[in-house]
């Protein structure tokens, strides 16, 4: 006879990847996936049929910055749409943050990702502002989610390490506090020299206080910013590739193809991670161009051909950069796939991985902690969608978020009759 053995049974769920009609039934106990197999025979104390819906792992925000999310318009708007202007009009914002207003406004945000399937993310913390509020804010908001979100905390100069004598001090100290990794901004440093040296410094105390390396490189359309290779040659010295992450590289899309051919084998040997942020970069960028106007994107799908990992962030929920944003990341991997032009199918379903697995591994977050499979943490969606092509296309709707063996949030899809 059945006998109740578990907490949590979800039945008939499409896992990735999977072909035709076989589903397979979960079962949760302890926090843990206990048991993946086509018909589980004991009884969950709870149980959901899933109707062969999609059940994949959370959603991995790779890129965001919660110390400004949900500020745009204060004090003013982004006229220019650029991010210099963004830059400005964040300079005066910052001066009034307290550490309620970065809390408040970082937890509601998660909070709003965790509604749309996201478990993990890493954020930046802008540590260029002399009383470190939004580093600290942000490390005690890590604390206060750890039981539902796992947040990583890059300490980011955004005014550039060597754009004022404090700023280097600051950077170090932040990475005392605690913050995850070491962030950097050399397309923005005064001259290419201390954007080189820059890069030589984040490399230098990522590796004093054993940290993870997160660097906004060449967010530019000037084919001459070209602090890429040097993160590359960096990463090839240290040996620490798969622990650094180039995020933006916009001005990757355009290098000549001459340069662009033998900076990818460079990166080939680097192992460096990639974070491309189409929502973003699709509106950042080219504002300095008539026309024919570029999209100011890296090279994702050339990058992703040559077997580099690649995730796609969000960058912004309604800050001074991108007044949209929702923290979807669907609506993410959907601009990914028009701007990257990435609409064959196997491309699709690669732009789903990487707002899935590819960005648990630039998180690093290990093979142990993300994925679905027996004796792992219990941390997975339910898509209101057949396929990750369905999901995209559409939008889909997370029907369940379970995290760490519970349900945390659940949406009942929109239902419209046509009449
Ligand atoms: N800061 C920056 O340098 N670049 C960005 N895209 C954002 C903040 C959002
Ligand atoms: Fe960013």
């Amino acid at each position: 006879m059945s006998q109740t053995k578990y907490s949590t049974i979800l039945r008939q769920c499409r896992l990735l990847g999977t072909d035709g009609r076989s589903t397979v039934d979960i079962a949760i106990d302890n926090n843990k996936i206990a048991a993946i197999s086509p018909k589980i025979p004991e009884l969950g104390e709870w149980e959901i049929d899933i109707q062969g819906k999609l059940v994949c792992p959370p959603f991995v925000e790779s890129h965001i910055h919660l110390d400004s999310a949900l500020t745009a318009g204060e004090p003013r708007w982004n006229h220019s749409g650029t991010l210099f202007e963004g830059i400005q009009i964040w300079g005066e914002r910052k001066q009034s943050l307290t550490l309620e207003d970065v809390k408040t406004r970082a937890i509601e945000t998660l909070k709003q990702q965790a509604s749309q399937g996201i478990l993990f993310v890493r954020t930046h913390a802008d540590v260029s502002e002399p009383t470190l509020t939004a580093l600290q804010g942000l490390l005690s908001v890590r604390e206060a989610v750890k039981d539902w979100m796992t947040l990583q905390v890059v300490a980011f100069p955004q005014d550039g390490i060597y754009g004022s004598p404090e700023n280097d001090k600051l950077l170090e100290t932040a990475l005392e506090m605690g913050a995850d990794a070491v962030g950097g901004i050399p397309h923005y440093e005064l001259t290419r020299e201390d954007g080189v040296k820059s890069v030589q410094r984040i490399f230098e105390l990522a590796e004093k206080y054993n940290r993870l390396i997160d660097i906004h490189c060449d967010e530019i359309d000037d084919e001459q910013s070209r602090f890429l290779e040097v993160v590359a040659a960096c990463a090839i010295r240290s040996g620490a590739g798969s622990r650094v992450t180039a995020s933006h590289t916009t001005a990757f899309g355009s290098y000549n193809n001459a340069y662009a051919f033998k900076l990818m084998g460079i990166l080939q040997k680097s192992r460096l991670n990639f974070i491309a942020n189409p929502l973003i970069n699709i509106t950042l960028q080219g504002r300095a161009d008539t026309y024919p106007k570029r999209r100011g994107m890296t090279r994702v799908k050339e990058l992703w051909q040559q077997g580099l990992n690649v995730s796609l962030g969000h960058d912004c929920v309604r800050d001074p950069w991108y007044s949209l944003g929702t923290g979807n990341m669907l609506d993410v991997a959907h601009m990914a796939v028009h701007v990257c032009q990435m609409t064959g199918m196997e491309e699709i379903a690669a732009c789903f991985q990487m707002v899935t697995e590819n960005g648990a591994q630039t998180l690093f977050l290990g093979d142990e902690n993300y994925g679905i499979a027996a004796g792992k943490p219990a941390n997975l969606i339910v898509l209101d969608a057949d396929s990750c092509y369905d999901a995209i296309r559409r939008r889909a709707a997370v029907r369940y978020v379970i995290s760490r063996g519970k349900l945390l949030a659940e949406t009942v899809p929109a239902k419209t009759s046509f009449l």
